[in-house]
């Protein structure tokens, strides 16, 4: 069984990047959104499966899943083919409302040798009365439930109820209160999702203005004027008008140890063997160092990089449900729920913008009079163990210096995208025409070319000018263009085209053709897979023009 964790094949840091590529050319409508199940009992187990990571290794690891027989809720219902098995990792993403009362049953299916189990909801009000219910054939009913340290505990082959109440909205971790050094790190924890009871709806403007409603018209006309579906939960964040937003995503940091998960597999299978034999002198339960702690696995939502690339549900992890794909259109307000699990923190940068944090743990961060945001834009959003944060993001080009839409004064291509207006809101940008192509186009860079007169034009006989470092870094991801969109992009590289021929093997002109940006932790050492480059907590944030479709329906 050792074989399992040791002979797997390992590949090269090259074979990882030639996945990678081909991961992103073969499935290039892949995108993520926030899925989970809602209803008002859930129906969980907690049991062992082995989950796979991208170096070819199955590690054994225990996880809660949706008990065999239940048809859970799935949401968001514009994401088709929702599976919940009976293990997964993280556990299912559990969507509630505001105020409303739920339950949540809970079976113990570890192997007997790890003992008790529960879930600990921190931050929601718990019901102290905590009850076995439905015990199992092998469940003995007086003894089903136990009191543990942090919460009542399902003894093995049992089952415990929990009534919880979410009081606040927010994202929050859920996870075992049951040894949770040894039961955290072998994959038991989720997220439970509160949505307010009486959200807001606009779009954002400024701190003091926040949500203003008029644009949300604005902001659901362009989705319908290009044909998008809506992938949201709910349409803000809290009940502050402040935290509305237009699509969202939902990010889980964890680290495995696979020294660890070994070490349970081997003590578990070695009492089962006991166990059934005639001996009487078998260890009743599981002595599993869970230091010195070397992670090898950086996982961001239970899969690493390029597995959380690929779609949620995707049947090649029936164990790893859950992916990491964000899509957006520039001006896009885009809610991220970050959250820690495992036990280390983890530096998450996404590139191209700061985040706007709202809230922690499910607290809204507001100035003293309550009337504007007062959360920190972050660099990098560092995840802390069992601690969640919800924050907005966009991205509008401002900056670039050069106009990504293509427009020039006069149109020498008769494409009427290529003389589109801008004009200036209040904050700079053309959104006043939601169905435009360059909606929420930054208007001071409006017409201003990538280079008036290239210097070493490779036709002129060279040198090459470099693109600018905001682009190379991108790297492989990159679409070979600095336009945004196949309607700016073709046209600048046709006939009469000014850069040069464009397009890579993963983002075609014709297609996508969007601007990519790395979102990864920053400690190195966790954008590995088993030390090998590139893996771990790594994937790529897509900005789409308007034109494409961003289909988060798997
Ligand atoms: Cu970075």
């Amino acid at each position: 069984m050792k074989a399992l964790f040791t002979t797997a094949f390992r590949k090269t840091g090259l074979l990882l990047m030639l996945m990678m590529a081909t991961s992103l050319a073969t499935t290039p409508l892949v995108h993520a959104a926030a899925p989970g199940i809602k209803g008002s009992t859930f129906d969980l187990i907690a049991q062992p499966a082995f989950i796979t990571q991208p170096d070819g290794q199955s590690v054994y690891s225990w996880g809660y899943g949706c008990a065999p027989g239940t048809s859970p809720d799935f949401e968001p219902k514009t994401i088709v083919g929702g599976v919940c098995n009976s293990m997964q990792i993280p556990g299912p993403t559990l969507i509630v409302t505001e105020g409303q009362t739920v339950t949540v049953n809970l079976v113990n299916a570890l192997p007997a040798a790890a003992g008790n189990t529960s879930i600990l909801f921190p931050g929601l009000q718990v019901a102290a009365s905590a009850t076995a219910s439905q015990p199992n054939a092998s469940c003995t009913p007086t003894t089903a439930i136990a009191q543990g340290l942090l919460t009542t505990e399902a003894t093995h082959g049992c089952s415990v109820t929990y009534t919880i109440t979410g009081t606040t909205p927010g994202t929050r971790a859920y996870y075992s209160g049951t040894q949770g050094d040894l039961q955290i790190e072998m994959g038991m924890y989720g997220v439970i999702i509160v949505l307010p009871s009486t959200p807001v709806k606009g779009n954002y403007v400024s701190p003091t203005q926040g949500c203003v409603a008029d644009l949300e018209s604005s902001n659901s006309a362009a989705r319908t004027a290009w044909g998008e579906a809506d992938f949201r939960l709910s349409t803000s964040a809290y009940d502050d008008p402040h935290t509305c937003y237009d699509r969202e995503y939902l990010f889980q940091f964890s680290e495995m140890d696979p020294r660890i998960h070994e070490a349970a597999f081997e003590q578990v299978s070695a009492i089962a063997t006991c166990a059934s034999s005639t001996t009487n002198m078998c260890p009743t339960g599981l002595d599993v160092p869970t230091e010195p702690y070397h992670p090898a696995y950086f996982m961001i939502n239970g899969r690493s990089m390029p597995d959380d690339m690929d779609p949620n549900y995707s049947p090649q992890y029936p164990h790893q449900p859950y992916n990491g794909n964000p899509h957006l259109h520039p001006g896009e307000q885009v809610l991220l729920r970050i959250v820690g699990q495992g036990r280390w923190q983890h530096p998450f940068h996404e590139h191209a913008n700061h985040v706007r944090v709202l809230a922690r743990d499910g607290n809204l961060i507001l100035t003293q009079d309550g009337k504007a945001l007062a959360g920190p834009a972050l660099f990098t959003t560092t995840t802390t163990p069992g601690q969640a944060m919800d924050g907005i993001f966009y991205y509008t080009g401002r900056g670039l210096n050069w106009d990504m839409y293509g427009h020039e004064v006069a149109s020498s291509t008769g494409d009427p995208n290529a003389t589109l207006p801008c004009i200036p809101d209040a904050n700079g940008y053309n959104t006043g025409n939601p169905a435009a192509l360059n909606y929420y186009e930054w208007c001071q860079d409006h017409t201003k070319p990538l280079q008036v007169s290239p210097f070493g034009d490779v036709p002129g006989g060279g040198p090459a000018t470099l693109p600018d470092p905001n682009i190379l870094t991108n790297g492989a991801w990159y679409g070979g263009s600095p336009y945004l969109g196949p309607d700016a992009t073709t046209r600048a590289t046709g006939a009469t085209g000014t850069t040069p021929p464009s397009g890579t093997i993963a983002n075609s002109p014709s297609g996508e053709a969007g601007f990519a940006f790395m979102w990864h932790s920053h400690n190195e050492r966790e954008i590995t897979t088993n030390n090998a480059f590139p893996g771990g907590m790594m994937m790529m944030m897509l900005v789409d023009s308007r034109e494409f479709q961003i289909d988060e329906s798997n």
